[in-house]
């Protein structure tokens, strides 16, 4: 039995919290809008320190807040930023395919910040090649983004914020892959307490209190 009473922004079955970082004009803040508003804008407006947006949809008849967090590219903003991975339910690592610097930076310094910003290791992390749209200015090529993204055990895509290619795709997977990873965790819990018939009861009933808990103390997932 659903306890949710309606898709509003308030209720929820799972609450997804994904980072998106990396460097500077790679397209991390026009990929949120491209998800959540469906629009893209050439121009660019460097964002400062950290903002946040929410969206909701259905999935295997469960709705799904996403919370995407868009983190400043300056590397200098940082470490202000370090304390929004809290509760990250995975990590979107962006660079831009037509830009050898920001794939440069992503060895040099951002896979050892993100390493450094998570506490719990197994969150999952995307690399991002984003504006695939260009390809005749292409810098990166698929293979070598993909095998650095194996290096360090991250699962890749490339994208376009501004014709859309995959850009739900990446957002509906990380939301499928959290709440198979939920079902598993509170299938533990569920073990653990036996009173407790099904791991659906122990979702919900969580769930209960949930929708009002304001974005940065929330951990996502299903809470259990
Ligand atoms: N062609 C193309 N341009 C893009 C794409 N995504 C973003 N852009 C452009 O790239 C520029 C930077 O985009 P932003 O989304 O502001 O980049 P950002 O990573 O948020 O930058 P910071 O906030 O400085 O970290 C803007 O001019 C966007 O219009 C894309 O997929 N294709
Ligand atoms: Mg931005």
């Amino acid at each position: 039995m659903a306890l949710h009473r309606g898709i509003g922004e308030t209720h929820y079955d799972y609450i997804v919290k994904v980072v998106l970082t990396g460097p500077i004009n790679v397209g991390k803040t026009s990929i949120i809008t491209q998800y959540k508003e469906g629009e893209f804008f050439d121009r660019y407006m460097q964002t400062i320190g950290v903002d946040f947006q929410t969206k909701t949809i259905t999935l295997n008849n469960k709705i799904v807040k996403i919370q995407a967090w868009d983190t400043a590219g300056q590397e200098r903003f940082q470490t202000m930023t370090n304390g929004y991975y809290r509760g990250a339910r995975a990590i979107l690592l962006v660079y831009d395919i037509t830009n050898q610097e920001s794939f440069d930076r992503l060895e040099e310094y951002w896979f050892d910040h993100i390493d450094v910003a998570i506490k719990d290791k197994q969150v999952p992390c995307y690399l991002v090649g984003n504006k695939d749209d260009l390809e005749h200015s292409r810098a990166i090529d698929k293979v070598t983004a993909m095998t650095l993204a194996g290096k360090h055990g991250y699962t890749f895509y490339e994208t376009s914020a501004k014709n859309k290619h995959n850009i739900d795709k990446v957002f509906t997977d990380i939301a499928t892959q959290v709440m198979n990873l939920s079902s598993i965790n509170c299938k533990d819990q569920e073990n653990k307490y036996s009173n407790h018939s099904s791991s659906n009861v122990l979702i919900m009933e969580t769930n209960k209190n949930e929708g009002i808990k304001p974005p940065p103390q929330n951990d996502g997932g299903c809470a259990c």
